[in-house]
């Protein structure tokens, strides 16, 4: 099948400001549904709002472009409904960890069978720039001009805390290995969570002095490193990338057809 399956034309051009990591996600995701054999039939891409929302815009599965912060939610209906459907979940990290926080910890927690990709440009581009829970310290933001002095958190921690049985990370750099991280969380039977660090070079980037978009992908290039590299214990401020998790255990649709199947028995009986 070609690429162009998987795209819908009539939503281009593309939203994205020249540089942004996002279009490099799209790229990889229309190479991997490829890749993968994905029936466009069979997929539901759920997305929130922000600039990384509009990804579900761009492809030609069944997409719902649904409410700030409340993609996981729709997506644990749709899922709970068409279970048989692959369900994606592409968010920012406003979108998944500041208002969407709490839905997935509790997405996290239940081991429902999906994707989310959460691609953190540690701002809110969407919106002109106001920072995030993944900013952190220092950073200059159009809500912190003076610099924040909110603490960040790690996504892969917090997805590990709350259950996630597959919990990755990768930059928008690392393009072949994102490729593969994808494939590996798509295929996986329950919660899977997918870190791509992202360059936003016009509001965070340009905010924070950190060049253009190439200076910021070479960024990710020299400051992260595969899990279990030496350098880990050399320097603290290296981010690690590659699988954290993987393990398989009860899915929640699984589990929830058989409570549907003990009710429907117990009502038999009951006549
Ligand atoms: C309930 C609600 N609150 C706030 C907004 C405004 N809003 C739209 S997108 C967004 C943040 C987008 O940032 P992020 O999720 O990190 O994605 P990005 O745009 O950086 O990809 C906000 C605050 C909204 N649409 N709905």
């Amino acid at each position: 099948m070609s690429s162009d399956r998987f795209i819908r034309e009539r939503f281009f051009p593309q939203i994205w400001c020249p540089g942004c990591g996002h279009g490099t996600i799209l790229n990889n995701l229309v190479r991997v549904a490829r890749e993968m054999g994905l029936d466009p039939e069979k997929v539901c891409t759920v997305s929130g709002i922000g600039c990384s929302a509009r990804i579900s815009g761009y492809l030609d599965f069944h997409t719902m472009h649904t409410l700030h912060g409340r993609a996981l939610a729709f997506a644990t209906g749709v899922k709970l409904a068409r279970p048989e459907l692959t369900v994606l979940v592409p968010m920012g990290d406003g979108d998944a960890l500041a208002i969407g926080g709490n839905h997935f910890i509790h997405a996290a927690r239940r081991n429902i069978n999906m994707t989310v990709f959460v691609m953190n440009n540690r701002i809110y581009g969407m919106t002109g720039g106001q920072y995030s829970p993944l900013s952190g310290t220092g950073v200059l933001a159009t809500t912190a001009p003076y610099r924040s002095i909110d603490r960040d958190f790690d996504v892969v921690k917090l997805a590990m805390g709350a259950g996630a049985t597959f919990v990755a990370r990768t930059t928008a750099y690392h393009v072949q290995e994102m490729a593969k991280l994808m494939k590996k969380a798509i295929s996986h039977k329950g919660f899977a969570v997918l870190e791509i660090l992202s360059q936003c070079p016009t509001y965070f980037g340009r905010k924070n002095k950190l060049g253009g978009p190439v200076q910021m992908l070479e960024y990710f290039k020299e400051k992260t490193v595969p899990l279990g590299s030496d350098k880990l214990n050399q320097d603290p401020t290296l981010i690690p990338r590659g699988i954290f998790v993987e393990e398989t255990i009860p899915e929640y649709c699984d589990e929830y057809a058989k409570i549907v199947a003990l009710a429907q028995e117990g009502a038999r009986k009951r006549g």
